[in-house]
């Protein structure tokens, strides 16, 4: 084996083992900015892979602000529903728990503050998250607006798959 193969196998014995698979993610919409006039969302959610048993976190001031999920012809057209789901703890998780495209809009100003921005479409990877994360059963306080990362499933996966993962690996690069 050449210090180059030696190299490759570390490296796929860190990815086997390192957990990236399944992490069930928090996003919070705007990150530090949080859910008001100011923000960018579609500039937020590009690049952003959302799946089955993430959660989306809107934080903003209640009152001034709310979130409605909506069709996308009244995306498109910043129209507020006069029924449907509006959230306004100004702490709002929305799980997501079907895939395909989803969007978002505040009803503030009848409109006026979708207008300005304030609406967010994402789409959900049809891909499940081996484990969804668990209901908290105590809500954070409204202020933390760090992304959180639950590491969940794949630290359930028994050693020995890991290692056999970690064997199959290294064989296969000292075969090439
Ligand atoms: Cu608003």
């Amino acid at each position: 084996m050449t210090s180059k193969q030696i190299l490759a196998a570390f490296a796929i014995a860190a990815v086997a083992i390192f957990p990236t698979v399944a992490v069930a993610m928090d996003y919070v919409v705007g990150d530090e900015g949080g859910w008001n006039l100011n923000g960018n969302y579609t500039a937020w959610a590009e690049g952003k892979q959302f799946r089955i048993g993430d959660t989306l976190v809107f934080n903003y001031t209640p009152g001034a602000h709310n979130v409605f999920k909506v069709s996308g012809p009244d995306f498109k057209a910043c129209r507020v529903p006069t029924t449907g789901a509006v959230y306004s703890t100004g702490n709002d998780k929305i799980p997501l728990t079907n895939a395909g495209r989803m969007w978002f809009l505040c009803g503030k100003g009848n409109g006026k503050h979708c207008l300005q921005g304030m609406k967010l479409v994402i789409t959900v990877d049809p891909n499940v998250n081996v484990a969804p994360s668990p209901a908290s059963p105590s809500p954070p306080p409204p202020s933390s607006s760090a992304t959180r990362i639950r590491v969940c499933g794949y630290q359930a996966l028994p050693m020995m798959m890991r290692m056999i993962l970690v064997l199959v690996a290294t064989a296969v690069v000292i075969v090439v």
